[in-house]
């Protein structure tokens, strides 16, 4: 998922970016056909292929030539290829790569430093202007046709392509690409989307509930911790300012998690239609779980 997000993002929330159609297919690999030819078995297997480590970590052999995780050194990550590779850390310092980053923070592990250094944005540290009240309004107004923009897309590659999306995941966008009345993709005013907000709420409940279904998977609770959000916030930082303080706001109880409710609330999607149990999406539905 981090792949989808990571290329999706590479444009302002506006239109429709065709580097997107690239990045669907590393989220969904089991599109992409596989072209493993068992060349690689061979009689004495290395210990540490197909043995995983976590982020700044790799694998080595110890002393009884056992596979174990050992933090990873800086200077041995793959050099970056470009200024796309640069990460900011949340010391504000500039690191190559996003190896780069996690390796200096496990050698800092145990420490408060180590502790406090994450991921904080894509590219180079650099001045986030602050964002004031006026345009933490129109925020969630952008990102949500960005969202329904997003899985339209996905939607018309899928037809090409099928695998972009799961057979329910299909039904539920069909219904908003065939609308007549949809807003097209383009670079819209605040007030234009706050108009067709309205005219078309139902079009946008489903592309904000998806999009919460495709953070919420480590685990799959209804609650987006900080580490789940981190696909979506990290590309999004340093092309949209109001980022940090609008999922800082959305999560109004202060528990460090974003809520199914304060997600939606947060994007002006209505909650509790009790009365209106039967139309309610099961959540198997938007995720693509087939439980
Ligand atoms: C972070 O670093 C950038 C670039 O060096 C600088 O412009 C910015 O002011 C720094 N931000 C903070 C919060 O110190
Ligand atoms: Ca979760
Ligand atoms: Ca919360």
């Amino acid at each position: 998922n981090i792949a989808l997000f990571f290329i999706f993002f590479q444009g302002p929330l506006v239109g429709v970016n065709p580097v997107q159609i690239r990045a669907t297919v590393d989220l969904y690999p089991r599109s992409r056909p596989s072209y493993d030819t068992g060349a690689h078995i061979s009689e004495n297997p290395d210990p540490c292929d197909n043995f995983r480590c976590k982020r700044g970590k790799t694998c080595k052999l110890n002393e009884k030539d056992k596979p174990s995780c050992v933090c990873q050194q800086a200077t041995e990550c793959p050099p970056s290829v470009n200024d796309f590779d640069h990460v900011c850390g949340t010391d504000n310092r500039t690191y190559d790569t996003s190896c780069e980053l996690f390796a200096t923070k496990c050698n800092l592990e145990g420490t408060k430093k180590g502790h406090r250094l994450h991921l904080d944005y894509t590219g180079s540290c650099k001045l986030i202007p602050q964002c004031v009240d006026t345009e933490l309004v129109q925020f969630p107004l952008r990102m949500r046709d960005w969202l329904k923009n997003v899985l339209l897309q996905l939607y018309e590659h899928d037809s090409v392509t099928p695998g972009f999306l799961t057979p329910k995941q299909r039904f539920r966008v069909k219904k908003i690409f065939d609308s007549e009345r949809r807003l097209q993709a383009g670079d819209h005013s605040v007030e234009l989307l706050a108009q067709d907000f309205e005219k078309n709420y139902n079009m946008y409940i489903y592309p904000v509930h998806w999009q919460f279904a495709q953070l919420d998977q480590h685990p799959s609770d209804r609650y987006l911790a900080h580490s789940e959000l981190a696909p979506l916030r990290v590309p999004l930082v340093p092309m949209e300012h109001c980022t940090s303080r609008f999922f800082q706001e959305c999560d109004a109880d202060k528990d460090k998690q974003v809520s199914f409710k304060e997600w939606t609330t947060c994007f002006g999607i209505k909650n509790g239609e009790k009365k209106k149990m039967h139309c309610r999406i099961p959540y198997s539905w938007i995720s693509g779980n087939h439980k």
